[in-house]
């Protein structure tokens, strides 16, 4: 590694713990049932007092709200639903003064289609100036334009349906891998890149700390946009292996370093969503000496409970899924490469009801226990909204109850290919996007105390029970258990830098690992019992007079060679070395 490249361990945000907002459901101020800028500005204090380093904000841009602001019409403005440009001020200005630091959502793979650079494109039609500027192809040949199956390859959207819209019009088809309303642009139009570099400068310039970067990874297409196989019981193609990291990814990702970032005198943060990324590829783009990213988003361990039906084709984890895999990450980016540790986001089902037990006796217990194993790997971790009081999946009824894109398009067509509709909705309940995005539960009073208003989702009924208010008076809730394992990773040089050995791979129960720091003298022991059942297992020598770290219950007997862990117990040792 060249001398002046630092390694990832002793970057700023080695030791930082990363906040997730979803404003769309955090505070709502004004009374509309929508969250918003001076909602947050008004939780700021909460945020500090959990400990978190940075606050990542999902999309506040002006949109027509197709995906909930991830389609952007306008990336340089505050949308008037979340408040204004002084709002945001502001709220950044609070964030500061609390030492922590904002990163804001870059969605670049697509713009909304009602951004003018999209409008232009459109109405310019074929030659016009900005038509280059997202990927237009004919009818496939031979076939009449507009008809079923002449789209110019057979790719599918995310989002159900083909990937490719008709333009009437100019008689083309614009490309989407998302809705029909998020056209994706052209990234091998230079003119682009520099438009979206010059954007991320001016936020830089009002003092934003970085970015989380969109499903970065799939803004390099390949030549020719080739037809992807047909999967069993799909009406599209795959093309995944065409757009997932792509053949210019590399090229793009150090180019906007270089133009955006390189040389900028305040610490920042890159983070890139990368959806069907690997091990390999997620080393070279967070290998410092590569100067790409500084750490991705991957998406193999919260693959590992779909079915081959697709993500809402359910089954149950497998502990040694897991472990495996996020073992396979720790070792995979070692010390050249640095891993996010995510279980929970605004896409994903709440993991106190996906991995740990969300009934009412084990509840906090395996929130707590999921935290600890999540914190104490290798990484930086980010905290979802509400995580940290064990938020659990909605109890969704009718498909009325849902609001996510994904969830209604996909309700639609498997209704429209005789699928049973109680089995739609048990899918949709595990897997939808909602379940993420039900509102903040701040109290007890009538919709969480989210808003005064009417929610845009309904707010979960468990909110009398599940709530910060409650759990801010309990020394021994899930949310001061977030802040002391928070507050450990900010000394405890072990969690930053101990290099991570996994123990009992095979164990279906048992998620143990070993963290040992040299250069400290200090080695940690993580034991985590998945389940309601108590559980004996055989342990490494030399703990018994080990001290705890942190634990989710009181300390049992002394860690023996053979220790019982209780129902959902998780515990962290630690021990000199030398
Ligand atoms: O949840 C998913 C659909 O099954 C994921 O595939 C998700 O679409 C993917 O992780 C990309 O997510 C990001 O980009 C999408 C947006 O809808 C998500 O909210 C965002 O996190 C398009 O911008």
């Amino acid at each position: 590694m060249p001398e002046n490249v630092p390694g990832p361990a002793d970057s700023w945000w080695s030791d930082a713990v990363v906040y997730q907002i979803y404003p769309r459901s955090f505070a709502d101020s004004d009374a509309d049932g929508i969250g918003d800028l001076p909602g947050i500005i008004e939780r700021l204090d909460y945020l500090s007092q959990l400990g978190v380093d940075v606050l990542w904000l999902s999309p506040v841009y002006p949109s027509p709200h197709d995906d909930n602001g991830y389609d952007i019409s306008n990336y340089q403005d505050i949308d008037p639903l979340f408040g204004t440009l002084a709002d945001f001020e502001r709220l950044l200005a609070g964030v500061h003064e609390r030492g922590m630091k904002l990163v804001m959502d870059l969605v670049v793979n697509h713009t909304s289609d009602e951004h003018p650079w999209f409008t232009a494109s459109r109405d310019g039609g074929p030659g016009g100036d900005k038509r280059d500027w997202y990927v237009w192809r004919p009818a496939r040949e031979g076939m009449e334009p507009g008809t079923p199956g002449a789209e110019p390859n057979n790719w599918g959207s995310f989002f159900s349906g083909p990937a490719w819209t008709y333009d009437k019009a100019s008689g083309e088809y614009y490309l989407h891998l998302f809705s029909r309303k998020q056209p994706d642009l052209n990234w091998d139009n230079p003119e682009v890149r520099q438009a979206v570099y010059a954007m991320m400068r001016w936020w830089l310039e009002r003092g934003v700390d970085g970015f989380r970067m969109d499903v970065i990874n799939l803004i390099s297409k390949a030549p020719g946009l080739p037809d992807g196989p047909v999967h069993k019981g799909s009406r599209y193609g795959d093309g995944s292996a065409h757009y997932i990291c792509g053949p210019r990814i590399h090229e793009y990702i150090a180019e906007m370093h270089r133009e955006v970032f390189e040389g900028h005198a305040r610490p920042l943060l890159t983070v890139g969503e990368m959806p069907g990324v690997t091990v390999e590829e997620a080393r070279l783009f967070t290998d410092p000496a590569r100067r790409e990213l500084d750490m991705v988003f991957q998406f193999e361990h919260v693959g590992l409970d779909q079915g081959p039906g697709g993500k809402f084709d359910v089954r149950a984890l497998k502990l040694t899924d897991l472990k495996a895999s996020l073992g396979r990450w720790q070792a995979g980016l070692g010390e050249t490469g640095w891993n996010s540790l995510y279980f929970s986001n605004h896409d994903q089902p709440r993991v106190v009801s996906r991995f740990g037990d969300d009934s009412p006796a084990y509840r906090d217990r395996s929130a707590k226990l999921l935290a600890t194993v999540l914190h104490l790997h290798r990484g930086t971790p980010f905290v979802y909204q509400g995580e940290e009081l064990a938020m659990a999946n909605a109890p969704f009824a009718t498909i009325d109850d849902f609001r996510d894109i994904e969830s209604l398009n996909h309700y639609r067509d498997q209704l429209a290919l005789g699928a049973e509709e109680t089995h739609i909705l048990e899918g949709l309940r595990h897997r939808s996007r909602d379940n993420a995005r039900t509102p903040m539960q701040w109290d007890a009073t009538a919709h969480g105390g989210f808003t005064a208003g009417t929610p845009w989702i309904a707010v979960n009924p468990d909110h009398v029970d599940v709530n910060a208010k409650a759990q801010l008076a309990d020394p021994d809730s899930v949310f001061h258990y977030y802040r002391r394992l928070i507050a450990l990773r900010h000394t405890e040089p072990a969690i930053t830098h101990g290099d991570f050995h996994l123990l009992h791979p095979e164990h279906e129960q048992l998620y143990a690992f070993t963290r040992h720091d040299a250069a400290s003298g200090t080695e940690l022991l993580v034991i985590a019992n998945f389940g309601a059942a108590d559980l004996t297992v055989g342990l490494p020598h030399g703990w018994e007079d080990s001290e705890t770290l942190i634990a989710n219950l009181p300390a049992g007997p002394p860690l023996t060679s053979t220790y019982t862990l209780r129902p959902w117990e998780a515990r962290v040792h630690r021990r000199r070395t030398a």
